[in-house]
């Protein structure tokens, strides 16, 4: 990172585990010389994943895209499938990747979640599955969704890449469809600097993804499925196993800034903050606010361009949608006018910095930036 990004108030700055740990497992890692290929340390991880979330199996990836793209192949997807227009690009890049078609369907504005009713209305004879996004660590509605799969024969699966740690039901996010993706990047709640797992209850499922990130392998000469390279590397795993260890304090820390950010500018008028919900678990990662220009005293874009000038990086994820993005600018003029709750959202949403390289302090400096300009 240069000097210029240190000195910088950044939404997505790491999260860091236990140093001690990894440290510790990096030494192990180079006294093993086994670096990659369902190594010691990806096999505990995959333990670790399984136990925190109560699944059968959550094989650790090289990224959630790559994950995504894999359960397409797996869940052997044809034709059209249902993605949200709020998400960020991965999500329709995954599906558009594997050859299929991602159909965009408009958000429930007041949760960023895919609108259910808008998504089964979209449902064609060349429909294969639908893909939910867990947008904030919310769950986009697990049973509804289920519930118009099965009605309709299509495949249900997420992408949960924000909701690692996060629950529905009191059951943990990763239990839902017939698989979910989580993201560890860097800038996620929990990360592996890079990374991603597939969990699900599915044996025959996660048998032959496990074929699939590695070339389609099952022995040292052959090779009996299409298969590509998704595998974790032991570097990143032991990331992921020093992170469990600061699981809690991370959480800790999210919820204190989330509490302070919306004690002081819930108050200003136009701002809007996007809920966790009480009664579930929630990682806390992600500030969201929105910012009505049609009621506060300056635009989102004023707000964001005021911080900015400031040296304070917030960002408006997902501006400005996905299918105003290419290719599916391009291929899908069409679809434009169907999605209205996103292109009003797109508009209003802003993500202030969070996580532990965030303070308190750090927390008050944003407000009062933003009150500058707002209150
Ligand atoms: N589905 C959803 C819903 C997702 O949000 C994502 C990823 C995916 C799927 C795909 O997951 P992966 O294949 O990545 O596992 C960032 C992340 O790169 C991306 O992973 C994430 N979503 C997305 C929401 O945010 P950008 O294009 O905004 O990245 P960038 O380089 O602008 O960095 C974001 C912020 O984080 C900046 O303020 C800088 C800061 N940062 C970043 C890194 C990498 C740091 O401070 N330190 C770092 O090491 O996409």
């Amino acid at each position: 990172m240069s000097n210029n990004n240190q000195k910088k108030l950044l939404v997505g700055r790491p999260n860091i585990g236990n140093r001690e740990t990894f440290d510790r497992l990096v030494d192990d890692i180079f006294a093993r010389r086994w670096f990659s290929n369902n190594g010691q340390m990806v096999q505990e991880l995959e333990k670790r994943l399984c136990e925190y979330l109560g699944v059968k199996h959550c094989i650790p990836v090289c990224n959630a895209t790559i994950g995504l793209q894999i359960v397409c192949h797996a869940l052997g997807l044809k034709g059209e499938v249902l993605v949200p227009a709020f998400t960020f690009v991965a999500t329709p890049h995954s599906v558009h990747w594997e050859g299929l078609e991602p159909v965009f369907v408009d958000i429930d504005p007041h949760t960023h979640l895919m609108d259910t009713d808008k998504a089964e209305a979209l449902i064609t004879p060349r429909t294969s599955a639908i893909l939910g996004v867990h947008a904030w660590g919310r769950a986009c509605y697990p049973e509804k969704l289920q519930e118009i799969a099965d009605r309709h024969g299509l495949q249900l699966y997420f992408d949960a890449a924000h909701a690692f740690g996060c629950s529905h039901g009191g059951k943990k996010i990763g239990n839902f469809g017939r698989c979910e993706v989580f993201s560890f990047h860097a800038t996620k709640f929990f990360n592996t600097f890079e990374g991603g797992a597939i969990a699900t209850n599915d044996d025959e499922l996660a048998a032959k993804m496990r074929l699939m990130i590695n070339f389609g392998f099952t022995g040292l000469d052959s090779v009996v499925h299409l298969g590509t390279n998704g595998k974790m590397s032991e570097i990143h795993a032991a990331m992921g196993i020093a992170c469990f260890e600061t699981i809690d304090e991370i959480v800790r820390t999210n919820k204190a800034h989330y509490d302070r950010y919306r004690t002081r500018l819930s108050r200003l008028h136009g701002v809007r903050f996007l809920d966790y919900d009480d009664m579930e678990e929630s990682n806390f990662q992600y500030i969201a606010i929105e910012i009505d220009a049609s009621i506060a005293r300056a635009s989102r874009d004023e707000v964001m361009n005021s911080l900015h000038a400031q040296e304070i990086m917030v960002r408006r994820y997902f501006y400005p949608g996905c299918h105003k993005m290419e290719p599916y600018a391009s291929l899908y003029r069409r679809l434009s006018d169907q999605l209205q709750a996103t292109d009003e959202t797109c508009e209003k949403v802003l993500i202030l910095p969070n996580g532990t390289g965030v303070s308190p302090d750090d927390v008050d400096r944003v407000c009062h930036a933003i009150e500058e300009v707002l209150a």
